[in-house]
């Protein structure tokens, strides 16, 4: 099933996620949903804040063939080194591109699909993703991270593209 995705600026983006505490069927059946809608879009990630979901939980795919699905439960990044600038999007933000630093290279700790902790490093587009998704659980979005003239010239745009 297809999920509606929230728009920037709408408030309910900036909610904070609570962590989950039984990873159960009802979680299982959210995880497939948000891969359909992932894939559909497309895009590499998707947060559950972005389809109106306030529980700590991401998909990812940054493979070109969907061949490599990532579901992070409560995921939290025990380490982090490095800076690197990637020009990232975000299917919130639809058709807005702009270059944001995060950490190069990560680890972070999470749960699966079956409740079983694991830890991933993770460097490049999958650090990169994996810093934008827990970010939006956190009511965070890249463009945060622009300069004020960046994020006033955004808005302004946003608020043409709805008239
Ligand atoms: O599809 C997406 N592409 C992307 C490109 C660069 C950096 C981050 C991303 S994530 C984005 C999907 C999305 O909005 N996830 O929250
Ligand atoms: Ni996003």
């Amino acid at each position: 099933m297809l999920l509606p995705i929230l728009f920037y600026p709408d408030k309910r983006l900036r909610t904070k996620a609570v962590p989950i505490k039984q990873v159960d069927d009802s979680i299982r059946t959210l995880v497939k949903n948000m891969f359909e809608t992932m894939y559909d879009a497309p895009g590499i990630g998707l947060a559950a804040t972005q389809v109106n979901h306030h529980i700590r939980l991401i998909v990812i795919d940054v493979s070109e063939d969907q061949s490599s699905p990532l579901c992070l439960i409560n995921p939290e990044i025990i380490e982090k080194d490095g800076d690197l600038e990637w020009d990232e999007g975000c299917l919130s933000v639809p058709n807005y591109y702009e270059c944001v630093t995060r950490a190069n290279h990560i680890k972070v700790k999470a749960l699966n699909e079956q409740g079983e902790t694991f830890e991933l490093a993770a460097s490049d587009l999958l650090g990169v993703c994996i810093q934008h998704e827990i970010d939006h659980l956190d009511g965070i979005l890249f463009v945060d991270y622009l300069s004020k003239l960046k994020q006033k010239r955004l808005l302004e745009k946003t608020k043409k593209a709805k008239q």
